[in-house]
């Protein structure tokens, strides 16, 4: 049988043949062998042969029909001899291919039950104890592993975020959930280290060290020398990581189980000790492919495939076990097999597991709200001694966050110049002052590692309040928002959250300055992520209370918020003529539910529905059409997700006609939203919608002709109103 028909019975046949090899003549057992001790080994050996089973298992449910993911770990247990290293209370974010790992920490810990674990993963279970049928991932709250998606890479800001904020929240009086040493793991592939996902928190990683702060972090890098078929030209990973200033450099062959039991832990005892970071090069072969989908004979010959075989790192531990006269080939044959019968017993019983049964049940960990805390915890965030002074946006959410850092010692406030300069418009200046770096501070120009503090800070219990400079800024990094925060908590039933509220700069309006870049107006973006919350406070009133809410949610339900600041507001004092002082406001009530929204005027003939730059513009046209005899009351969303339906409607029925005014673009932005919802809800009045072209925002006066402006505010209202 070749390669190529059955792979699966190749690699068994090869591994069990290599393995009775042993009994037929001496094995060397270097002294290392003899001082790693046989209990150690058959740990090891148990781990990586249950995880090689279970990949097997995962293909034979597939062909059945019962199993949905088949990337396995096999050629790549000798991480197991990471998990022997560290201690089951280390966090750990792990690659895909880490059964072996899993396996062995699972065996640290009492009570565990990994195979029943896997088996369900790969089946879609509800009853899996991390994803709950909702993905295949390795992750266990008991066991600290923290599950990852499929997005190569995207899990190394927060692993580097993570092991920075352990200290952080230490220093703060947080106590993690994690001990005082742990050592925070983080395992990739070899083609995955260059993606700039990596490479950038690599970086972030050895710049935070650099500046002698503590970064406990191993990496390791499972190096199987390809990525699906792209080959890693060889000695590249050594090339990449093997002389970075502060960044120790072990690498070692997982195929010798003892050199790499002994190198993991040197790298552990290392980051555990130093506080540094440190790159554990495990190198590794893969087998059986990518994917059970994937044929390796199209792009690899049957020659490099068989050659492979030599390296398996089972065939690593029996050679040391044998060699450590533990056991003889024969003894772990056997062992082989029983662990195959016990994984085939696990896995008749598990066939019964009921997966996932209504949407309801889906959804329910993505974005739970309990709204009566959520209100307790805001008022809590705000100052207690009384009036507040009228005041502008900027200076409003300033106030509200230096409330917020004094009554809650877990939030920090960090970003691209919000600590000394206080903020490219200083909406945090003085804080960094006030409440020290360590809570308000600078962070480095990398909007991924910005938002990987952020939720590394959230799951060592702070409440992180990260900043993007500008909404252009956001989508290089959207991934940390999208795939990973807002995930969290959907792959892990709740298990783990990402309490966050991530200050984001932005929409339009800049008179002509600073272009598309300074003027993005794209929302679709973020309205589409599940679970997210999308804030966008239009005066200074409802920043206060809207961000206190923010910020209580993320505490109470561990919601992930976006807190979308209008930048051409943050200074703005007058509504209606120079000097009226109208678009100031004073902070005056606890917190905003998350979507509701606010009803200016009470006009029976027109309803504008807007937010943002559109409130300020639509009341301004709103009394300029009162001049005219039309009354129109202007609805401001506040909550761009999610939208606060039930007001729209109710506002809408009120006078029969709706404007809905969205600065952002036609294609895809807050309008087409409010516009299927009026017709969900049955509305049968009159409705249209004025909006930003598609397009990005010129420099100068040009920007006029693709923005939305009051003219065209005032038109298309003054036509709905007269329409019969
Ligand atoms: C950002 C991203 N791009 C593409 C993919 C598709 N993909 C999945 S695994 C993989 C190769 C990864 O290779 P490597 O990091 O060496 O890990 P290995 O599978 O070899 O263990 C690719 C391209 C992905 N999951 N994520
Ligand atoms: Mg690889």
């Amino acid at each position: 049988m070749t390669p190529s028909t059955n792979p699966v019975a190749a690699l068994q046949d090869a591994l069990l043949g290599a393995v009775a090899e042993l009994d037929t003549g001496p094995v060397e057992a270097g002294p290392a062998v003899a001082a790693t001790g046989p209990a150690t080994l058959w740990r090891i050996f148990d781990a990586q042969v249950t995880s090689r089973h279970l990949d097997v298992v995962a293909r034979e449910l597939q062909a059945e029909g019962r199993g949905f993911y088949t990337i396995g770990s096999a050629g790549h247990e000798s991480n197991a001899v990471v998990a022997e290293a560290l201690r089951a209370t280390d966090p750990a974010l792990l690659h895909y291919r880490s059964g072996g790992f899993y396996v062995a920490r699972a065996g640290q810990a009492d009570g565990s039950t990994p195979i029943r674990d896997i088996v369900q993963s790969l089946i879609g279970s509800a009853d899996e104890p991390i994803a709950g049928g909702r993905h295949k991932v390795f992750g266990h709250a008991a066991l600290s592993i923290i599950p990852q998606t499929s997005t190569i890479a995207s899990h190394l800001p927060r692993a580097v975020g993570l092991a920075l904020a352990l200290h952080r929240a230490r220093r703060l009086g947080v106590e993690p959930p994690w001990p005082d040493d742990s050592v925070v793991v983080c395992s990739f592939g070899d083609a995955s280290a260059n993606h700039s996902t990596a490479t950038g928190a690599i970086n972030t990683a050895l710049n935070t060290a650099y500046r002698g702060l503590p970064m406990p972090l191993l990496l390791v890098c499972e190096d199987n020398g390809t990525g699906i078929s792209v080959p890693t030209p060889t000695g590249w990973i050594r090339a990449a990581y093997g002389s970075r200033p502060g960044l120790t450099y072990i690498a070692v062959d997982g195929s010798d189980t003892v050199a790499a039991l002994e190198a993991a832990t040197e790298a552990a005892r290392l980051v555990r000790e130093r506080r540094r970071p440190v790159f554990l090069h495990l190198r590794t072969v893969r087998y059986l492919g990518h994917a059970g989908s994937d044929a390796e004979i199209t792009y690899r010959s049957h020659t490099e495939i068989v050659a492979d075989y030599q390296r398996d790192p089972v065939l690593g531990t029996a050679r040391a076990l044998v060699g450590a006269g533990a056991a003889t080939g024969a003894d772990l044959t056997a062992r082989y097999h029983q662990i195959r019968a016990r994984v085939d017993a696990v896995v008749a019983e598990v066939a019964e597991s009921p997966q996932l049964g209504s949407a309801a049940e889906i959804v329910a960990p993505l974005s739970p709200r309990t709204p009566e805390l959520v209100a307790d915890a805001a008022k809590r965030l705000r100052k207690p001694d009384g009036e507040a002074a009228p005041a502008t946006l900027a200076e409003s959410i300033n106030t509200t966050l230096a409330a917020a850092l004094d009554n809650d010692h877990r939030v920090v406030v960090f970003g691209e110049d919000v600590g000394r300069k206080g903020g490219v418009y200083g909406v945090t200046r003085g804080l960094s002052r006030r409440f020290g770096q360590a809570r308000v501070f600078d962070t480095l120009l990398d909007e991924q590692s910005i938002l990987g503090f952020g939720l590394g800070a959230g799951l060592a219990g702070l409440l992180p309040v990260p900043e993007i400079q500008y909404l252009a800024y956001l989508h290089n990094a959207e991934d940390q928002l999208r795939g990973e925060a807002a995930s969290l908590s959907f792959f892990s039933r709740g298990q783990y959250r990402n309490p966050l509220v991530v200050r984001i700069a932005g929409l339009a309006y800049q008179r002509g300055f600073g272009g598309h870049f300074h003027n993005d107006n794209a929302v679709a973006v973020l309205r589409d992520i599940p679970g997210l919350v999308v804030a966008c406070p239009a005066r200074s009133d409802d920043a206060a209370a809207m961000l206190r809410t923010c910020l209580a949610a993320a505490s109470v339900d561990g919601t992930v918020c976006v807190f979308l600041e209008p930048i051409a507001l943050y200074h703005t004092r007058d509504l209606f003529a120079d000097g009226d002082g109208g678009w100031l406001a004073a902070d005056a009530g606890e917190h905003v539910p998350i979507g509701r929204a606010r009803v200016h005027g009470e006009g029976r003939d027109l309803t504008i529905v807007t937010f943002a730059n559109g409130v300020r513009m639509s009341l301004r046209v709103a009394r300029r059409l009162a001049q005219r005899g039309i009354a129109v009351r202007v609805l401001d969303l506040r909550w761009l997700a999610p939208l606060p339906v039930d007001d729209i409607v109710r506002a809408a029925e009120a006078t029969g006609r709706v404007l809905v005014v969205d600065e952002t673009r036609h294609a895809a932005g807050v309008g087409e939203g409010v516009l299927s919802a009026l017709v969900e809800s049955g509305y049968a009045g009159s409705a249209a919608r004025v909006s930003a072209h598609d397009s990005f925002v010129p420099l100068g006066t040009a920007a006029n002709h693709v923005l939305l402006s009051e003219h065209d505010i005032e038109t298309a209202a003054v036509e709905l109103a007269e329409k019969e």
